[in-house]
């Protein structure tokens, strides 16, 4: 007698500890390394999901575009095959419209103005856009301001733009933009891009100084001119069927995670953008920083035409006014 009830007692302690102790893995996917500003804001993100939710959600990493480029890891949390990605808004567009207008070339005038606006209840507002695309917005992470690098000559003016053959992002947005430059613009994953520029199948590419850091691009780019063309928002994003499974502790949880991830992830691209330009010099890379910033904004000037038709020019002034 007195053994069952001791093996009833384990059995019932198993039990117990075993359902306390489920652990559910979530996959989180991004495109850049593991020691990229994505990777920071992702760990801080799962490390507070985790304690947040005493070990009951842990998060599974699957950096350096491992799953495959932005737009396929979106459509990933859509069907459910992937459970978080802290992605740049670059491909979004095309799944949430509404999200197009913080990409428009010289929106905005630097990373304060970018993320107050971002953070402000015009800019939360967008989240509340994904639901309705199968996507759920946790937070506006960060990807960093634009900057052109080439392999053919140093870039001051869209004169010297003109003709390159540039990789961009799957982003109308830009390249209707970066056409105005005479730029030819390639869409391309991201994780086609480095093997594009060593082989030549393009002349350059434009990014974030984190990312060209990143991805050693000076490894394949002899060209950086801080042209500041374009502020790049990231996003964590994940979707409606994991968050109905949470309860409203978790959720919270989950909100206040992200939140802490955009905080990291800004704090590491105010790092590398401190950094790395000197860093990519020392790479080898030949720096262009007194770029002629009003030669590009008027240049674009028939892309505002359209932009403004698109998503009404007294919107895309009161982002550039927003103070
Ligand atoms: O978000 O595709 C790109 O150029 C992005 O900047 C990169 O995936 C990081």
């Amino acid at each position: 007698m007195k053994l069952n009830k001791v093996l009833i007692a384990l059995g019932l302690l198993g039990g117990l500890s075993g359902a306390a102790m489920a652990q559910t893995v979530l996959k989180i996917g991004y495109a850049t390394s593991a020691t990229s500003h994505y990777a920071v804001g992702s760990t801080v993100f799962c490390d507070e999901v985790e304690k947040g939710t005493q070990g009951r959600y842990k998060c599974q990493q699957f950096p350096s575009g491992s799953l495959g480029g932005e737009r396929e890891m979106i459509e990933a949390v859509q069907l459910g095959t992937l459970d978080i990605v802290n992605t740049s808004t670059g491909p979004v567009g095309n799944f949430v419209p509404e999200v197009k207008i913080v990409d428009i070339p010289f929106l905005f005038r630097d990373y304060d103005h970018a993320r107050r606006y971002l953070d402000s209840a015009a800019g939360q507002e967008l989240l509340t856009k994904f639901p309705a695309k199968g996507l759920v917005a946790l937070a506006w992470t960060e990807n960093g301001f634009r900057h052109m690098t080439n392999n053919k000559r140093a870039i001051v003016k869209p004169a010297d733009a003109s003709g390159l053959k540039m990789r961009t992002m799957e982003n109308k947005v830009h390249m209707e933009g970066y056409r105005t430059f005479g730029i030819q613009p390639t869409p391309m994953a991201f994780p086609e891009v480095f093997g594009a520029l060593q082989q030549g199948t393009v002349d350059g590419q434009e990014n974030p100084i984190p990312v060209i850091l990143a991805s050693k691009f000076s490894q394949v780019q002899k060209h950086l001119s801080l042209t500041g063309h374009v502020y790049s928002p990231g996003l964590l994003i994940t979707s409606p069927r994991l968050m109905n499974k949470l309860s409203d502790a978790d959720k919270k949880v989950f909100n206040e995670a992200a939140k802490k991830a955009a905080v990291a992830q800004r704090k590491k691209v105010n790092e590398d953008e401190d950094n790395g330009i000197a860093q990519l010099e020392k790479d080898g890379m030949s720096v262009v920083r007194k770029v002629d910033g009003q030669a590009f904004r008027d240049a674009l000037a028939p892309a505002y035409a359209a932009y403004s038709k698109e998503f009404g020019a007294d919107n895309i002034r009161k982002i550039q006014q927003f103070k």
